[in-house]
């Protein structure tokens, strides 16, 4: 299975990769970006290096639950609301270097259309079911409540202001009817049940079909792998795709008065409104679907671990029941989750880093170095203030930027600013182990990326700057430059290509940087689009080179003490 897996790889001409729709309800952390926007965007630029075909296909997710009580909190329209978040989360991605074909917002009108489309298709085709269920109505409102706009007395502890979903004081899970005395959390009204009518996915019915096309993936992350197991080991439930609220796409039936899209139901499609949107501002309108509907197109979902069922099982059963064609997911590499100083994240208490925080201080090739070294692939990982500080200072200064900029300056001080001269003839035994050492980092690099193991390509770009490091000590310019200059010069020519090569690497994950990098090192091609190819290449003798500077500033105690304090108090105030 898995070597014919891998000839049908080889027969993709295209990637779209998608990053899950983040809700418009508040800024973006270090969470999100450690669990789907930077693996998502390290993999994008990873391909663009090799000069690939490759569409990155994102936007804000702006209906359900999370976004109107967020409205209602800060009494304005969830339209304002959103349109806010929208503008804000775009500026900080684009900050922090996520590179997005498109960024969409599933409240645009091709949004509606494109996910009432899809719902009538399933519908007028028989796909979806019909069931009438009881919910908590609220008199006084005139509509029926979702989850989170009750509150009650927990069965569990008898707090009071246990709600729908969860309690907070015992942590325990809820449905609304087991809250005892359930009100409203708008305007503590009591409740009545009701019936209401709904339609749903027929996930049961499905689950052959599902889990006959999972088994073709074996080589899927074996935490997605087991998640999908499990579910399937219980056996798939229907799941809800309509509800009663009055923010959403409106079902687009007769006699659905107040009803929409449930918004899991409609938030996977956000990712084929986003691809329209881009195609028709690309002048092709109809463009969207060589990169949904094309068999040569290959589709990656990038996604946290809480929303893995919803990529693996719901929306690849709603494509695979589409009348048109759609292409599945030929991969979801879902992380698990980012830890902050040793503690869960929270955003209800504030216990996290917002990303336009960071931004207003620190630079965002540190970060995007950081978590790509901590990235919790396998298991949740950790972030500390002191580890971003020791990353960015003995990582990328000690063991890149230091090493960049002493090959620099010395070929300014005594090669005039150009790449000394050397030919094939000149290489020693010393200065061609190298070169292959570095090679061979790159080629672990790539393996590792195509199999989404971004902590380990890094492992291979770090240690390619060791073997520079090694190179430059052992090599000896320093000690040539006294008896030999001509040896010199090849040592600094070579040591010109392991930086070219390094550039190449880390460009993924420290763009901002390398962009400099491959301007001082005198290259006139675009780096991020097929610079793989070039970087390979020998480096001319006497191209004229760029005055370097310092890459990644040192980070001081002062500098992030306040980081750390801020967190430290707000773990203090809990307790
Ligand atoms: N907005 C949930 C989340 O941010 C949701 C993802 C939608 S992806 C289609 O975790
Ligand atoms: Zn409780």
């Amino acid at each position: 299975m898995s070597s014919a897996d891998e000839s049908d790889r080889q027969a993709f001409q295209r990637t779209l990769v998608t990053a899950a729709l983040p809700y418009a309800n508040g800024d973006i952390h270090l969470g999100h970006l450690a669990g789907a926007y930077l693996p998502a965007d390290l993999y994008v630029r990873y391909l663009r290096l090799r000069g690939k075909e490759v569409l990155f296909i994102c936007g804000t997710d702006e209906y359900g639950v999370a976004i109107t009580m967020k409205a209602e909190q800060l009494q304005i329209a969830p339209q304002e609301l959103v349109d806010r978040n929208y503008q804000s989360i775009a500026e900080s991605f684009a900050g922090f270097g996520i590179s997005f074909d498109n960024f969409s917002q599933t409240s645009r009108p091709i949004h509606a259309e494109t996910s009432s489309a899809f719902f009538l298709d399933l519908h007028r085709r028989g796909k979806l079911r019909q069931k009438t269920v009881e919910q908590y109505y609220s008199p006084s409102l005139g509509r029926f409540l979702a989850d989170r706009y009750i509150e009650g007395t927990c069965p569990q502890c008898s707090a009071e202001n246990a709600r729908g979903d969860q309690c907070e004081s015992c942590g325990t899970s809820l449905s609304p009817e087991e809250l005892i005395n359930p009100r409203s959390v708008l305007d503590n009204s009591p409740l009545e049940m009701r019936e209401t009518t709904h339609w749903f996915l027929p996930l049961d019915e499905w689950q052959p079909a599902l889990e006959k096309w999972q088994a073709g993936h074996p080589n899927w992350k074996e935490n997605v792998l087991n998640y999908c197991r499990g579910w399937f080991a219980d056996g798939l439930s229907p799941r809800a795709a309509t509800r009663d609220l009055h923010w959403g796409v409106k079902v687009p039936l007769p006699d659905h008065e107040g009803k929409v899209f449930y918004v899991w139901f409609d938030a996977p499609i956000g990712y084929i409104s986003s691809t329209r949107e881009w195609a028709a501002e690309q002048g092709e309108p109809e463009a969207w679907r060589t990169w949904w509907q094309d068999q040569g197109t290959r589709l990656i979902h990038f996604i946290g671990k809480d929303n893995i069922v919803f990529h693996a099982i719901m929306f690849p059963g709603m494509l695979m029941h589409h009348s048109e064609d759609y292409i599945l997911p030929d991969n979801v590499p879902a992380n698990e989750f980012l830890n902050l100083e040793g503690k869960k994240l929270s955003t209800s208490r504030g216990y996290a880093v917002w990303l336009p925080d960071y931004l207003e201080k620190f630079s965002p090739d540190t970060l995007r170095f950081t978590l790509s070294r901590t990235l919790p692939e396998t298991r949740d990982t950790d972030f500390t203030w002191k580890g971003l500080q020791a990353r960015n200072n003995n990582e990328l200064g000690n063991n890149f930027g230091n090493l960049i900029n002493r090959i620099f300056t010395f070929a300014h001080k005594y090669f005039e600013g150009r790449v000394p001269d050397w030919t094939d003839a000149d290489l020693t035994d010393l200065d061609r182990a190298t070169l292959d050492e570095v090679a061979g980092c790159m080629e672990r690099y790539a393996v590792r990326m195509e199999k989404f193991e971004m902590r380990a390509a890094m492992d291979e770009a770090f240690l390619a700057g060791q073997a520079g490091n090694r190179y430059f000590d052992e090599s000896a310019p320093f000690r040539s430059r006294k008896t030999d200059m001509a040896r010199c010069g090849v040592s600094i020519a070579v040591a010109l290509q392991i930086v070219r090569q390094i550039a190449v690497m880390l460009s993924p994950i420290t763009p901002f940087a390398m962009a400099k990098v491959w301007t001082w090192l005198g290259m006139e091609t675009d780096l991020e689009h097929g610079g793989w190819e070039e970087g390979l290449r020998p480096l001319p003798a006497g191209r004229p080179l760029g005055k370097q500077e310092i890459l990644f500033p040192r980070i001081e105690d002062e500098t992030i003490q306040p980081e750390i304090d801020r967190l430290a108090k707000l773990v203090e105030d809990q307790t």
